[in-house]
């Protein structure tokens, strides 16, 4: 399913008589526990803004975890493993760029929002808000659903 989400600062536009809307369109969401840590989860997801964007941050319901972080996967400098391939680390990025008009994927090994200390291991089928809050559409709420892998 292709959710389209317009947010209109409505109140934003009237106040300072610009029209500067940005569309957000967010698909193929889904979460699951992180392979790698058994007290976290992460959150996958298409990403595409209408006149370009940053993704800030993300939060959930403390009854889920207790904070979040947006990752990014890359390799550890100057470690490999065994077969000569590069240890890969997750860190936390500042914001996630959305260049206009271009679809940004959240996946396994690459960009993603991570659950820090997740109140239960979380369950397949298991739905929960996550809230996004980007740098001009501000905030948006995005029902994500546990899956063992993407939709
Ligand atoms: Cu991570």
């Amino acid at each position: 399913m292709r959710r389209l989400v317009l947010i209109l600062a409505v109140l934003g536009v009237i106040a300072t008589g610009c029209g500067g809307g940005d569309d957000i369109s967010i698909d193929g969401e889904w979460a699951r526990n992180s392979p790698m840590r058994a007290d976290r989860g992460a959150v996958y997801m298409n990403i595409e803004s209408s006149d370009g964007d940053r993704l800030l941050s993300a939060s959930v319901d403390p009854s889920i975890s207790a904070s979040v972080e947006v990752h990014e996967t890359v390799p550890a400098q100057g470690e490999t493993n065994e077969d000569g391939m590069a240890m890969m680390v997750m860190q936390e990025v500042q914001a996630i760029e959305l260049p206009a008009g271009e679809t940004v994927v959240l996946e396994p090994g690459g960009l993603h929002i991570m659950l820090i200390d997740i109140a239960a291991p979380l369950e397949i089928g298991e739905k929960f808000d996550l809230t996004l809050d980007f740098e001009t559409a501000g905030e948006m709420v995005l029902e994500v659903e546990v899956r063992e892998e993407a939709p």
